[in-house]
């Protein structure tokens, strides 16, 4: 039996949850278009004939900005690496830049299988390209990667080719396979998630960063799931934004969360979104702690 914990890493927006959510075959992580969507870590269970693979979404590091907040994302990404037996680095094709390379010191000394994924080809035209492109990667980086290989996780390519390059990496691994050391979120965590997911699509770019949603009330009975949730505001003039005209963007916003949270649960599930203001989320030391 062959397993271990995968984490895939990267600095923000390269497709990192795109990509998990395609290997898990599951919406378990929220992917949108903007940067920094992911705050947690997300693990996620595929298992195939002889073996276990336990992949581990992280937030987009981003060793830019020295506030507290990205402080802490990086610290959950970098937590995940340190549990993994393999890492894949994802980047996007045709941009591995300085933020990539500071994703690389992270993780070069580090005596684990590394992966280079090279994603979004489904963007290249000319297939010749990507020839040019893989052969254009200089030595300084490439030399660190176990394997470089080039997919899509929008429309599958190369997943296949990917998974085999995985087990194959897993079973050279010197490192036993580390049960998961990571709590399983609990169940309410995806609709928290799938809730900020939807604010981070349908509202404009600044709105969704400064909010914060937590789960009042979860119950579950024979044939429904009701659940009360919160989204916390730091501006005030958020609020008739996020409510939208009659309710319609919360309506919105609660329809997606909700389909989405049906198709994991499995069952009805009843949605009410509460909105309240509060300034000072982002900066409490619960809120903080809270993203361990
Ligand atoms: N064309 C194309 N777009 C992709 C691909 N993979 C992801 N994307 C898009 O890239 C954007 C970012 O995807 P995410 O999966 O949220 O990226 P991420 O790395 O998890 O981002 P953070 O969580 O913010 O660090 C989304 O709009 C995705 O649809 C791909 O293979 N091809
Ligand atoms: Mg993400």
């Amino acid at each position: 039996m062959i397993g271990g914990n995968i984490s895939i890493v990267g600095k923000p927006n390269v497709g990192k949850s795109t990509l998990f959510n395609l290997l898990v075959q599951k919406h378990l992580a929220g992917a949108t278009r903007k940067p920094q969507t992911t705050r947690h870590t997300i693990d996620g269970v595929l298992e195939e004939e002889n073996a276990k693979y336990q992949f581990i979404d992280t937030p987009g590091l981003n060793f830019n900005i020295k506030k507290n907040f990205n402080r802490v994302l990086n610290k959950n990404a970098l937590s995940a690496i340190y549990q993994s037996n393999l890492i894949l680095h994802l980047v996007k094709y045709n941009q591995i830049n300085k933020d990539d390379i500071k994703v690389l010191e992270n993780i070069k000394n580090l005596e684990l299988p590394k992966i280079l994924v090279l994603n979004k080809i489904d963007l290249i035209r000319d297939k010749n390209r990507l020839m040019d492109i893989l052969s254009k990667i200089p030595s300084e980086i490439s030399d660190y990667y176990d394997e470089i290989i080039p997919v899509s996780s929008k429309s599958s390519k190369n997943i296949d080719i990917l998974k085999k390059i995985i087990k194959k990496s897993l079973s050279k691994s010197k490192k036993n396979p580390i049960e998961s050391l990571f709590n399983k979120r609990p169940i309410e965590f995806f609709t928290a998630e799938y809730i900020r997911e939807a604010c981070i699509r349908y509202l404009s770019e600044e709105i969704p960063y400064s909010l914060h949603v937590e789960i009042n009330k979860y119950e579950e009975s024979r044939k429904l799931i009701s659940i009360a949730a919160t989204i916390y505001l730091r501006k005030k003039s958020h609020l008739s934004i996020v409510v939208g005209k009659n309710g319609s963007m919360l309506v919105k916003i609660s329809k997606a969360a909700r389909i989405y949270s049906e198709k994991l649960l499995n069952k009805k599930v009843f949605l009410k979104i509460f909105v309240k203001y509060d300034p000072k989320w982002k900066e409490s030391e619960y809120f903080l702690n809270s993203y361990d």
